[in-house]
């Protein structure tokens, strides 16, 4: 059984994941990040299982790597990092996935939502990449994430001046989708869930995949990439139910096949 986590399976093929580290605002030590990597493995693993929704508490989605435990890290210590083995699982989760963030996304934490495929935010919610006050700078991502979904200014602002930008301009700059009520953000994010449940796994699975390859190709690539994945989708029993349900007007019903 997880400590620092809960999992739900609820109807519809949607996963809820809570983090629950309430007396330190769910930071993040290597036993949630491995808890949480593991519960992601399992969800990969269960076919039942379509999408995942993430989330914290109201206070906290997160509020970065656990700083009791990084001050007992040396540079060997950091170098020889077990966190980085569950970093590594949690961005190949090839599932959608959904993060529910309400009140503070900081530093790691911040960096755990953007391995979201979607960020679903509470109007409280606070996203910041606090770690030049400490010293130091994002570790999982952050920088590089950061940059890509508000762009180079805001990105230097906050990685440089340590300050949190709060959820409507999250919003503007793109880091979000939706803002919604904080009681709501759950709700909103396991809606969303179910729609994306609804669909074809495989189509899931190479959708994702390929929209994330935009992040790091070229455009020729990337459609090089669309391309291929567009046509492997060809040879999939879901495909022809998909096409099949539409000329029969009816619901289609998918396998992952
Ligand atoms: N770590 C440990 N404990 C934390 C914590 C954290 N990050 N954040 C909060 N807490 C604890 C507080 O110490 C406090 O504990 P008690 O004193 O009650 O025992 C409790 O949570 C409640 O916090 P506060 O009393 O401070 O609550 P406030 O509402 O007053 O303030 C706050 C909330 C979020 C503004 C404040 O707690 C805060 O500034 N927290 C620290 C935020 C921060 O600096 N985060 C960045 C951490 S560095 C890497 C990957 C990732 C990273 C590094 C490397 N590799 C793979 C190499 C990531 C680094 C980081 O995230």
């Amino acid at each position: 059984m997880p400590q620092t986590l809960a999992v739900e399976s609820l109807d519809g093929g949607v996963r809820l994941i809570t983090l629950q580290r309430p007396a330190a605002l769910n930071a993040l030590t290597t036993e949630l990040l491995g808890e949480l990597a593991a519960a992601l493995d399992a969800a990969q693993a269960d076919s039942e299982t379509r999408v995942v929704v993430l989330t914290g508490s109201r206070k906290a989605f997160a509020a970065g790597a656990d700083i009791n435990e990084m001050a007992e890290r040396d540079l060997t210590g950091i170098l020889n990092d077990p966190r980085q083995a569950s970093w590594q699982q949690i961005t190949g989760f090839s599932k959608p996935l959904i993060a529910a963030v309400n009140g503070f996304a900081l530093g790691g934490g911040c960096e755990l939502a953007m391995h979201a495929d979607i960020l679903i935010a509470g109007e409280d919610a606070r996203f910041g990449q606090p770690e030049i006050n400490l010293g130091i700078m994002p570790g999982a991502g952050g920088t590089q994430r950061l940059l890509r979904a508000v762009g180079k200014s805001l990105a230097m602002q906050m990685v440089l001046g340590g300050e949190s930008i709060d959820a409507r301009h999250a919003l503007r700059a793109g880091l979000v989708s939706e803002v919604t009520q904080p009681e709501l953000t759950v709700e909103r994010a396991l809606q969303l869930a179910r729609l994306i449940a609804g669909k074809a796994p495989l189509a899931l699975r190479l959708a994702k995949e390929t929209l994330l390859k935009a992040l790091d190709t070229d455009l020729a690539s990337g459609l090089r990439f669309e391309r291929h994945a567009f046509t492997v989708l060809a040879g999939t029993r879901d495909r022809e139910e998909g096409i099949r349900a539409f000329q029969e007007k009816r619901r289609p019903s998918f396998t992952g096949h």
